[in-house]
């Protein structure tokens, strides 16, 4: 898409949080991405409370997936992520997959496939996470992946156990 001159090109972001009022978080995330220069959100998924994958004993996360147009390629994405997550005050102690109060990551830019230091694309664990995948579905069921298979047939054959409707499963709590 062209549009003012720029390329737009379109991304999808996973949205993650388990600390101090989650859905709150990951609203003001969606919120901030929104407020960008070159970045456009154009679907949000419904927000799910999923069980952690990772250390026990850490809370339920809030998950969502957002599909963005935007002009920065993907390594300019990235950075503009991070940015958000350290104004929301992300702290980062090392622990891997450890709590945190948002987690901006870079799911898919079509056709892009890389890896740096810094960036991965496709994101490595897309395929095995039903936080992602049923979340991801909501905006982009019939997006064609990798693997030649849509985000719908990956959403429908995983195991979705510990992914539920966040509005149900917590009766309107944030
Ligand atoms: N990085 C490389 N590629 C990417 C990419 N495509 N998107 C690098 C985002 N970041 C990417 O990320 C670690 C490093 O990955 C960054 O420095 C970046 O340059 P991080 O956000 O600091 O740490 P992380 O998120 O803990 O690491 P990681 O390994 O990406 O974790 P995951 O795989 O994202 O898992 N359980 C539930 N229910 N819901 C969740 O949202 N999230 C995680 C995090 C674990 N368990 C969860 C959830
Ligand atoms: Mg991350």
């Amino acid at each position: 898409m062209v549009a003012g001159g720029f390329t737009w090109t379109s991304a999808y972001v996973g949205v993650g949080a388990n600390l101090e009022a989650p859905a709150e978080k990951v609203d003001e995330a969606i919120a901030q991405l929104e407020a960008l220069d070159g970045v456009r959100v154009f679907a949000t998924s419904a927000k799910y409370r999923t069980t952690p994958v990772g250390p026990e004993g850490q809370p339920d996360y809030c998950n969502a997936v957002v599909a963005v147009v935007t002009t920065l390629d993907a390594s300019g994405l990235l950075a503009t992520l991070q940015s958000v997550e350290q104004t929301m005050g992300r702290v980062r102690d090392g622990t891997r997959w450890g709590p945190r109060v948002i987690d901006l990551d870079l799911l898919h830019v079509p056709g892009v496939a890389m890896q740096t230091d810094v960036l991965t694309l496709p994101h490595p664990r897309i395929l095995e996470r039903a936080f992602v995948l049923i979340p991801w579905a909501d905006v982009a069921a019939q997006l064609v992946l990798h693997d030649g298979r849509t985000v719908a047939w990956h959403a429908a054959s995983i195991d979705g156990t510990g992914v539920d409707d966040w509005r149900v499963a917590t009766d309107g709590n944030t």
